[in-house]
């Protein structure tokens, strides 16, 4: 997990730095601060489990088993990229590791996520959702229309709202009218928790407990998990509505550090094995650029194969 959170920052390092060069074209949302969610969640599923997000996918996209080489060249838009360039930053896609998006439209996600549990139930394939989204898209009318479904029929979901305290530069108090988000559950009967998002294993023991429900009482859960993003709402976004002081104080309990320092304290992890950690993390990035700088971009012949016309 800790290698997970390690390869997740440094990779979006890169993106950030690509960017700037102008090799990566159009949106591109980081996810820097909130790896812990991701990974926590994620790691506590079975390879053949569903998972579905936003637009803030690349971390995501590879703690599901998407190579780093298919993510980067997706953002640079080469052919060698998981949807051969053709959905960039915000959608990831790949139906052999059952990860099914990347999606640009606030809520969008939730109303699918809620009917992939619905078929995975209607197959009894014992397959399990995860469902991300952010806070301002509980505000959205599909987020409660699929809570209500997914208890009415024990659909086996876990909705994961990342609660990083912004919907682009407008914060949670001028938006919701209250603050407590897993609670909303409660208008549906639905199992909740609220969960530390800077702390790895709280996520992961709070996803197991939901993983469990859903696997073995096909019941959805509403996890609200608490984090932050330290970097701006996209590439483009520089901010201002934030101060230093506010970042500096959630960058205090940043999650790769905390996890670091519980497991130097329980003595299972010594200095060399992090620092083996950022080696192997910055080997596999170098192997990304490298692999996205050289994959060409699709053909024309590309243009209208696998897209709905
Ligand atoms: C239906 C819809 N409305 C508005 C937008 C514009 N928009 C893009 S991202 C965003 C903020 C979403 O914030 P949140 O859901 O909390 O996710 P985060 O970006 O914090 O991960 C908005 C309003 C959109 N993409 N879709």
């Amino acid at each position: 997990m800790l290698y997970q959170m390690v390869l997740g920052r440094r990779f979006e390092e890169k993106c950030a730095e690509v960017y700037r060069m102008g090799k990566i074209g159009g949106f591109c949302h980081l996810y820097i601060g909130q790896e812990a969610i991701a990974t926590g969640a994620m790691m506590a599923l079975e390879p053949s489990d569903m998972v579905i997000t936003s637009y803030r996918d690349h971390v995501q996209a590879m703690v599901k088993g998407i190579a780093p080489e298919a993510v980067l060249a997706e953002l640079y838009g080469k052919i060698g990229g998981c949807v051969k360039g053709k959905g960039g930053s915000m959608h990831m896609f790949s139906k052999e590791h059952e990860f099914y998006g990347g999606h640009g439209i606030v809520g969008g996600q939730i109303g699918v996520g809620t009917g992939m549990a619905y078929a995975a139930k209607y197959k009894e394939s014992g397959q399990v959702t995860l469902c991300f989204f952010g806070e301002a898209a509980v505000n959205q009318g599909i987020f409660h229309e699929s809570l209500n479904m997914a208890q009415l029929w024990k659909l086996p979901v876990i909705y994961i709202c990342e609660n990083n305290h912004y919907g682009m530069g407008t914060s949670q108090e001028r938006a919701m009218s209250t603050r407590n988000i897993a609670k909303k559950a409660d208008a549906y009967e639905m199992a909740n928790e609220f969960v530390d998002g800077m702390d790895v294993m709280a996520v992961r023991d709070a996803a197991l407990r939901a993983i469990e429900r859903a696997r073995n009482e096909s019941l959805p859960t509403l996890l609200e998990v608490r984090s932050y993003r330290y970097m701006g709402h996209s590439m483009s976004d520089p901010g201002n509505y934030r101060t230093r002081e506010e970042i500096a104080k959630y960058q205090e309990r940043d999650p790769i550090v905390l996890f670091k320092d519980s497991l130097q304290e329980a003595k299972v992890l010594g200095d060399k094995d992090f620092d083996a950690i950022e080696a192997k993390a910055a080997e596999t990035v170098e192997r990304a650029v490298k692999f996205a700088e050289e994959s060409p971009f699709p053909p024309e012949s590309e243009l209208l194969t696998d897209v709905l016309v």
